[in-house]
């Protein structure tokens, strides 16, 4: 095979997105041959993919930032709170040009397959065109949300109209403006879908399984002094957000045991107030984990919903009563619940009368009922965590095959390795934490930094393999399921367990002991000489 190598690289970086494009910076920096790819015409991963109407940050701009460099924070100016897809698609060109990244990736290919051959130590690699790379570091910043389920109904082909799923959303637009538009799906992206497409067609059928608890969100406009003054935090926030148990700028600051009934009100309404993710990722931790704390915090949500909505069908429909708060992701909205006010929009419950199939005429229900429509939005989620990974054909040593051994159980030495798998660099996979409970660029820079610092590490010491010990894997898995399973997250049905994957094996894909923890865990094993690996 080794005659066919068109290129010979030090590491291949799987993507060029948010955490690809820091990952190939920092190793370049660090003198490696190294080479970023592609599927996207362009940069930037989730950014690139998720153009669909009313895509937007639910994270604060100015803490979903790089922090290694004062200069490329501060070169940047955000236009409100939680901008839109364009704006920060236009943010990581930015980045991109900023550090003179494009010179180093090839776009608009696939990797179809890597093999580590152990003869050489090396990774072959292989790309829908017909690229045969050899690597010494396989490094995957392929995304956490980046597997669509978009196959979901039977007879999808053949409807007469477009149908396609949200992170497919054509380049050159979609013709939604005076259709019949139906979409499935209420997640995080369903909503800001369905927000701000309700008043531009001509009729607008939502389809909800599953409600969520969705917090307004306050996204005011920037101006100069409100630029200034984030941007004079900067230190403040490189200081904080790697320690906090989301990576965001707040953090839990006080047990619900400790106050009383009234402080807890008052403190709930007031982080309600701040419109953002504080309520679900600062509010008590015991939302995650006590029973009581996390009804009696959803019944403060339904209650602010039930007071915009209403209608009690509407409210039957639309407010969660059969999970808790917090243990799905919880999606910000703006006026997505008064949308079901509007004459034009019809909230079709299929819990109990699913979706049968789709018909060239739009969508038939268990019940024989047809929902007629010119266009089809699939809002229907990720294969989270494993799926980027599992759709290539990455074999490890004695030929074992990543998609068979997570077919059967999903492990990984914290998210950055896998046992089996020598020389495999993860980011954004199974067992470290991420989107799941985490400001994703808090987690993919400490774990890019991890990976580089790994590396350097290796060629200082003469090493040229690394690989998760069985020992030291199990121990992490036994930890982190350990963690998980005292939340209520692992007892509810979401992408947080692959729930939404049929046949997908049950694990919470997320590391739920906090981002800081889960740094303080990881950097201890690399000062303890890479503690739980071998090196060779
Ligand atoms: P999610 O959160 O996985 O939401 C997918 C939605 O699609 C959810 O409401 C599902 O209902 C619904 N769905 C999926 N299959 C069906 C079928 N067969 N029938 C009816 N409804 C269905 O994906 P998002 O893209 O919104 O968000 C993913 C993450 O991206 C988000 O959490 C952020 O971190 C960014 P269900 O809940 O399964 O009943």
């Amino acid at each position: 095979a080794d005659t066919e190598v068109s290129l010979e690289l030090d590491a291949l970086i799987i993507g060029a997105g948010v955490a690809g494009l820091y990952q190939l910076h920092q190793l370049r920096e660090l003198g490696l041959r190294v080479r970023a790819f592609d599927t996207a015409s362009d940069v930037g991963g989730t950014w690139y993919w998720n153009r669909y109407p009313g895509a937007r940050f639910d994270s604060e701009a100015y803490i979903y930032q790089y922090l290694f460099s004062d200069e490329l924070y501060k070169n940047w100016s955000w236009s409100q709170r939680f901008p839109g897809q364009p704006e920060i698609e236009q943010w990581l060109h930015y980045v991109t040009d900023s550090l003179d990244l494009r010179r180093d990736i090839q776009f608009s290919t696939t990797i179809t397959s890597a093999h580590y051959v152990e003869d050489s130590k090396r990774w072959i690699v292989r790309t829908d065109r017909g690229d045969t790379i050899a690597t010494q570091f396989l490094i995957t910043c392929a995304g956490m949300l980046s597997a669509p389920m978009s196959s979901v109904f039977e007879g999808q082909e053949s409807f007469a109209g477009p149908i396609f799923h949200t992170s497919r959303w054509p380049k050159e637009g979609a013709d939604v403006a005076g259709k019949k538009v139906a979409v499935i799906g209420v997640g995080a992206t369903g909503i800001q879908v369905i927000q701000t497409i309700a008043d531009k067609v001509e009729h607008l059928k939502v389809f909800i399984r599953t409600p969520q608890y969705a917090l307004p969100m306050k996204n005011p406009s920037y101006d100069d002094r409100d630029v200034a003054a984030y941007k004079e935090r900067f230190e403040e926030l490189r200081a904080t957000l790697p320690h906090t148990f989301s990576g965001f700028e707040y953090d839990f600051e006080h047990a619900w045991v400790d106050l009383t009934p009234e402080q807890r009100r008052k403190r709930l309404e007031e982080i309600y107030d701040n419109g953002s993710l504080k309520l679900w990722l600062a509010s008590f931790a015991e939302v995650f984990s006590d029973e009581e704390v996390s009804e009696q915090v959803s019944e403060f949500v339904r209650e602010k919903m039930r007071a915009r909505l209403k209608d009690p069908k509407l409210c039957e429909l639309l407010i969660p009563t059969d999970y808790g708060f917090g243990t799905h992701r919880v999606p910000l909205e703006t006026n997505y619940l008064e949308v079901y006010h509007r004459p034009n929009v019809e909230a079709v419950g299929v819990r109990t009368n699913p979706i049968s199939r789709i018909v060239p005429e739009g969508i038939l229900l268990d019940d024989g009922t047809l929902h007629e429509v010119d266009v089809i939005i699939l809002a229907t989620g990720f294969d989270a965590g494993s799926g980027a990974l599992t759709r290539i054909d990455i074999r490890g040593r004695e030929d074992r095959s990543l998609t068979s051994d997570w077919s059967r159980d999903i492990r990984t030495t914290m998210g950055l390795m896998v046992h089996g798998y020598p020389n495999m660099l993860t980011t954004g996979a199974p067992l470290a934490p991420s989107a799941a409970l985490c400001n994703m660029t808090t987690c993919l820079q400490q774990q890019t930094e991890w990976i580089t610092e790994c590396i350097r590490h290796m060629r200082e010491h003469g090493y040229t393999v690394i690989e998760p010990t069985v020992e030291g894997e199990g121990e992490w898995v036994a930890h982190h399921d350990e963690t998980a399973n005292a939340t209520l997250i692992s007892k509810t049905n979401s992408w947080y367990n692959g729930a939404n994957v049929p046949g997908k094996p049950r694990r919470v894909l997320s590391y739920t002991g906090g981002v800081g923890t889960y740094r303080e865990l990881t950097l201890a094993a690399a000062a303890a000489g890479y503690k739980g690996f071998q090196l060779s």
